[in-house]
């Protein structure tokens, strides 16, 4: 029985990391880049996006796909600050899967676009086992969740090109040991740079926005030259 069950998770991984290389050879040919933002219910990921987007929209033309069990609250936030963005809705479901994206990409002006984000559904489990076919994977922890979350879901911090400790100026309050926790996400994910930010000091964007923009560079260098951008300054241990 138990290897019935794991040959049917298999099967579902399969069929989804297929859709996944699909979503790749599209935005490969339209030579967009494509963010997998991650992180709990709550940890300020749609907050994040409402900062850096006018920051990026200077010069870049960013999209949005918003992943959400229902309501459509977080892609009218999103459209307030001027993105195209298209609201996935999983209807119950814990994680977005690539076909679900590939949807979404279908209702966004892709060829118009330099990065296209997607907000997957609060969560620090099931989103981490699906690729989407993107060029990076940001995932997120606030302050307010704990230092000790990194060693509890630990694939949600080894799988991430880079990390977002969010709501910074509720640490003290929230007895939040950052130290503790860059340690803790070190230990599964030795190179990911690791951000700190909080919603109350506009500067505090400006190493994931050097980040992010690095991310889309390296999109549209040819495959073998991706690298290169995991290799930027780790904010917390420089
Ligand atoms: N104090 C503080 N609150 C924040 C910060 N970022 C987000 N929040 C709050 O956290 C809550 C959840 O934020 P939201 O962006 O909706 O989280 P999401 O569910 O991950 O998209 C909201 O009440 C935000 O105002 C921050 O940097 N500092
Ligand atoms: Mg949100």
């Amino acid at each position: 029985m138990a290897s019935r069950i794991e040959v049917i998770r298999k099967s579902v991984l399969a069929k989804n990391d297929r859709a996944a290389d699909e979503n790749r050879e599209v935005l490969r040919r339209r030579g967009a880049c494509m963010m997998n933002l991650l992180g709990g219910a709550g940890c300020g990921k749609t907050s994040l996006l409402e900062r850096l987007l006018p920051r990026l929209a200077k010069d870049l033309r960013v999209g949005v796909l918003e992943g959400d069990l229902a309501t459509t609250r977080d892609a009218e936030r999103i459209a307030a600050v001027g993105a195209p963005v298209v609201q996935l809705l999983t209807e119950g479901g814990c994680h977005l899967t690539a076909a679900l994206v590939r949807g979404g990409l279908e209702r966004l002006p892709v060829d118009e676009l330099d990065l296209i984000v997607v907000e997957n559904v609060g969560n620090c489990v099931c989103p981490t086992n699906f690729d989407l076919g993107e060029h990076a994977r940001l995932s997120m922890l606030s302050a307010a969740e704990g230092d000790d979350k990194p060693a509890k879901y630990a694939h949600l911090f080894q799988t991430a090109d880079a990390v977002v400790i969010s709501k910074m100026d509720l640490a003290e309050a929230a007895r939040f040991n950052v130290d503790r926790a860059a340690q803790d996400i070190r230990v599964v994910n030795p190179h990911a740079p690791i951000f700190r930010t909080s919603f109350t000091l506009a500067s505090s964007f400006e190493g994931l926005e050097t980040w992010l923009r690095g991310c889309i560079a390296a999109a549209r260098r040819p495959p073998g030259d991706r690298g290169a951008n995991r290799r930027v300054l780790d904010p917390l241990l420089a």
